[in-house]
């Protein structure tokens, strides 16, 4: 018996080497974002954030902030469907009560 069977023990290295990376891909996931306008009143944006993305009344005022001065803001990160919901919900929301609020999704990297 010149050589010893596989496994544990023998002087080759035969294990079969495993990596760690998981079968199943993570889903991918969606930011929801909020644009501004000149028309939309405040109070509006801040409902809308209160009433759809569960803020609290000091996020929902600070984030309504963040689009009214820089044009844009995350609202919140979300799978594809969760988000599509999101958005869905924002524009009906907008447009039933005649606002011009626009809400949007995007991949994430
Ligand atoms: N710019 C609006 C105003 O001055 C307020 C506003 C904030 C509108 C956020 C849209 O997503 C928005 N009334």
């Amino acid at each position: 018996m010149a050589n010893p069977p596989d496994g544990e023990g023998g002087d080759g290295d035969t294990s079969v080497v495993t990596k760690t990376r998981p079968k199943t891909a993570k889903p991918p996931l969606y930011k929801v974002m909020l644009l501004n306008d000149d028309y939309t009143p405040m109070e509006f944006v801040v409902h809308v954030l209160e009433r759809f993305f569960g803020l609290n009344h000091a996020q929902s005022v600070e984030i309504m902030l963040q689009v009214h001065k820089k044009g844009l803001a995350v609202v919140g990160v979300f799978s594809h469907e969760i988000a599509e919901t999101k958005v869905a919900q924002v524009m009906d929301f907008a447009r039933r009560n005649q606002h011009p609020l626009q809400c949007t999704m995007e991949k994430e990297e």
